[in-house]
């Protein structure tokens, strides 16, 4: 496998200030309680071996402490291989850290608050429940759209209505925005939904909770280039 990847952050185009885009088209959203006892560092460092572009930090039950710590252990692994490393919510997190970016939901703090307080060129990534709040991120300049969820999910049962392919579509067809489409992904329905026009897959449990989440990283790595051929 070809794992030969652009450190996003430091190769610079032709531009000066202009980064070379980050690649979110195999996006890992971090949740310990699926990795069944295995350290999450450990995970990530496979998932990336197999295929992994873009980590998102996310453990709800973390203190700031902790998190922090996660944070840079993380970093620690994904820097050298050239990964960004967005931490969920956390601005305050992310900035003390020195990761990568931010992803921030419906009823985080809003885009441009968080742009206020952080510095060029950080990826700023915004959750869409609906076709309006799609809108709304993409004219914001978020930098990708999470369209969630896209199917319904056990790992998160709090969220609004699955919007479906059609939905995804729908979004799609409204923005120019990156689209990460999360909420239930895996190897079976990955190709479904990158032709129903994402161009990320985010995944938490088809990863992290695989028996070889480096394999399946290589799975879902495999149905990405052969859909985007
Ligand atoms: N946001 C919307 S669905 C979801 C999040 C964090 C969880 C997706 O988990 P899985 O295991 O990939 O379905
Ligand atoms: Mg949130």
């Amino acid at each position: 496998m070809n794992l030969r990847r652009k450190k996003w952050n430091t190769a610079r185009a032709s531009r000066k200030d202009e980064r070379v885009k980050p690649d979110y088209s195999l996006y890992l959203v971090t949740d310990r309680a699926l990795a069944r006892g295995r350290p999450l560092v450990e995970l990530v460092r496979e998932a990336v071996a197999g295929g992994v572009t873009c980590v998102q930090l996310r453990e709800k039950q973390l203190g700031t402490r902790e998190m922090l710590a996660e944070a840079r252990a993380l970093l620690a692994v994904l820097r050298p291989a050239g990964v960004p490393l967005i931490i969920n919510d956390r601005v305050d997190v992310a900035l003390a850290a020195g990761a990568d970016g931010v992803h921030v939901g419906q009823q985080d703090m809003p885009l441009a608050d968080v742009r206020r307080l952080t510095p060029r060129g950080w990826i700023v990534g915004v959750s869409a429940e609906s076709l309006a709040d799609a809108e709304q991120a993409a004219r914001g300049g978020a930098d990708y759209i999470g369209v969630s969820p896209v199917f319904a999910t056990p790992t998160k049962t709090d969220t609004a209505l699955p919007l479906g392919l059609a939905g995804l579509r729908a979004i799609r067809a409204a923005v120019q925005t990156p689209l990460v489409a999360i909420g239930g992904i895996h190897p079976d329905n990955a190709a479904a939904v990158l032709r129903a026009g994402a161009d990320g897959l985010a995944v938490v449990s088809a990863i992290l909770a695989a028996e070889n989440p480096r394999q399946t990283a290589a799975d879902l790595r495999r149905i990405i280039q052969e859909t985007q051929a």
